[in-house]
């Protein structure tokens, strides 16, 4: 999975902390670690100020991973091209943004890339990315059950298959029964 921080989060935990809140990118990269490893799968992180290579890195994505976590920060309310990069990475994208942009300034509520990806979350501090990577974990994982048992991750072997409930007559069908036969006496 690719995690991609946008502009101006190298400074996370100095910049604006009542916003963003103290946890650093350091710390938000170890969580996501974290919480890959226990998901048992593989993660990349990384951060850049210039659109262009944040551009660059979703068309590796084509290629190199299954699914893509974005904050994309103040390219969020800017960028044609960001959204077209997440289009054409045909992968599933999650937004995630640390604060909830909706509390903030009207130029904020408008993002560009949010209807191109799978979901947004927002709000949550670096608690957002958590919840971003556990999203599109589960959103790949019916792919990784339909692979044989040996082939599968243990964590992903260890959540159970619910049986499918048998179907229910319906009303139609219940009320085109044959017509009851006159009694003999
Ligand atoms: C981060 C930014 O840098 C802002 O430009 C966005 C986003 C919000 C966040 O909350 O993570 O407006």
């Amino acid at each position: 999975m690719l995690v991609l921080h946008g502009p101006n989060l190298n400074l996370l935990g100095l910049r604006e902390p009542e916003i963003y809140g103290r946890d650093t990118l350091a710390d938000v990269d170890a969580a996501l670690e974290q919480l890959a490893d226990e998901l048992g799968i593989e993660v990349a992180c990384r951060q850049s100020n210039h659109e262009g290579e944040l551009i660059d890195w979703l068309h590796e994505a084509r290629e190199r991973f299954d699914g893509v976590v974005i904050n994309p920060a103040g390219f969020t309310h800017t960028s044609v091209a960001l959204r077209d990069a997440i289009v054409a990475s045909e992968k599933p994208c999650i937004e995630v943004h640390l604060s909830n942009v909706h509390k903030r300034e009207v130029f904020r509520h408008t993002s560009l890339t949010a209807a191109v990806c799978v979901g947004t979350v927002m709000g949550f501090g670096l608690q957002s990315y958590l919840l971003g990577l556990r999203a599109i974990a589960s959103r790949l994982l019916p792919a990784t059950l339909a692979a044989p048992a040996t082939a599968r991750p243990a964590t992903a072997a260890a959540i159970p298959v619910l049986p499918t409930p048998p179907a229910r007559a319906s009303r139609r069908t219940r009320g085109s029964r044959q017509p009851k036969r006159p009694r003999r006496t």
